[in-house]
């Protein structure tokens, strides 16, 4: 008889319990579905971004299958007419050095693509041999021409000197050389005779970091997809560097609107509020298409700037200038995130989180910022496509 009660007591709580779960699981789907949805439609990419610190067994794989190798070994002798484009000092030798022995590590003693450095300086024969003896690839070394790396003439240099004492708190803001370097960055490197008779380049910094095997030709993708721009990091600029960007640039776009491309990135750099959000690709890595840069539109853009002034008058940098470029004058298919390069600039890494591809690198994708709030690739990613 007790045991009767018993048994249809636990039945009872049994039940109660079954309904409580299916109760509870029917109040929370909604939460636990929407925070896989936010952000993205279909893009398995900026699902990803949702699981900070994964990289690992639980991190969820993507679909990997529109990346498909270039040249996979034996490599063919095909090439791009590419080359890397590197802005140093004669004074960086060991740190260009460095990162020349992990770029010809990790890429280029398959490909030898060539090298050409740039300064404003004479490069010393010391730095010529010890940069040539560590690449496999042809090296050229040029001198930048006086009125590239100076105060053009519309600018005051008493003007400019004052702005730098006024700036002098803000990162670099209280530095000439700093200011010549993004102006050469944004308006000539690509004009200089040694890049002539290149497409596309990949520019390289003295003191970063190349962590993964690269599997195939980036410049050969480039190329055969069409795409114009390709970046690992993207982030947040410093608004103070650059108060009167946003509102040039806008006068620029209502003054020439037939230069603006119909399905531009524009959305990516939009804010809210009107203003640009200070999103930018870090120009420190960049692999991209030279005519792209040698173009009408992103000439005339680089002029129009150039005569407002704020490359001297306030900081203006070479990457908020190629990003605002890029979101004007490029579809989203035509740039390309560069995931599967791990990269380091300090003080920000890119790794990639996906096993299929972090099996050829040495970085924690734990680190890299593309899993961060400080990125804005998520917000990249999720841009519709404009086909
Ligand atoms: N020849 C030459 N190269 C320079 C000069 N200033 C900077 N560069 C190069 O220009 C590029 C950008 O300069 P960086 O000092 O790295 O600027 P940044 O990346 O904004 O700042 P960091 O965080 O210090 O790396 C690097 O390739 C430097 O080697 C200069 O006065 N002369
Ligand atoms: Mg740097």
């Amino acid at each position: 008889m007790a045991s009767g009660i018993l048994g249809k007591l636990s039945l009872r709580v049994i039940f109660i319990v079954l309904i409580l779960v299916v109760a509870i699981h029917y109040l929370l789907t909604p939460f636990l579905s929407q925070s896989f949805q936010a952000g993205s439609d279909e893009n398995p990419r900026v699902k990803l971004k949702l699981h900070p610190g994964g990289g690992d067994s639980e991190a969820p794989e993507y679909d990997w299958s529109s990346f498909t190798p270039y040249n996979p070994p034996p490599y063919t002798a095909r090439r791009a007419k590419a080359c890397f484009v590197i802005l140093v000092r004669n004074d960086d030798l060991h740190s260009m050095r460095a990162t020349l022995r992990q770029l010809e590590d990790r890429f280029n003693h398959k490909y030898n693509y060539p090298y050409v450095f740039l300064n404003n300086e004479e490069f010393t024969d010391h730095f010529k041999e010890l940069t040539t003896s560590i690449t496999s690839g042809n090296t050229s070394y040029g001198l930048i021409p006086k009125e590239h790396w100076s105060f053009p003439s519309w600018i005051s240099e008493q003007k400019a000197a004052d702005t730098r004492v006024k700036m002098k708190d803000i990162i670099y803001g209280s530095s000439e050389s700093y200011r010549h370097m993004c102006r050469f960055e944004s308006g000539f490197f690509f004009r200089h005779p040694l890049m002539d008779e290149y497409e596309y380049y990949w520019r390289v910094e003295p003191d970063v970091n190349f962590f993964c095997d690269l599997q195939y030709d980036p410049f050969l993708m480039m190329q055969e997809r069409q795409l114009k721009y390709g970046f690992t990091i993207s982030l947040f600029e410093y608004r103070d560097t650059i108060p009167t960007l946003w509102e040039t640039t806008k006068r620029f776009m209502e003054q020439r609107p037939e230069l603006i491309a119909e399905n531009n990135l524009m959305g990516w750099v939009n804010g809210t509020d009107g203003d640009y959000n200070l999103c930018h690709f870090w120009s420190n890595f960049e692999i991209a298409s030279l005519s792209w840069l040698r173009s009408k539109q992103y000439m005339e853009y680089f002029d129009y700037l150039d005569k407002a002034g704020g490359f001297f008058y306030e900081r203006w940098g070479d990457a908020p200038v190629h990003s605002l470029a890029v979101a004007m004058f490029l579809k989203k298919e035509e740039v390309h995130w560069f995931e599967d390069v791990g990269y380091y600039h300090g003080p920000f890494y890119n790794c990639p989180n996906s096993k299929a591809l972090n099996k050829f690198c040495h970085c924690n994708p734990k680190d890299s910022l593309h899993l961060s709030e400080h990125s804005c690739t998520n917000q990249f990613l999720a841009l519709p496509n404009s086909s």
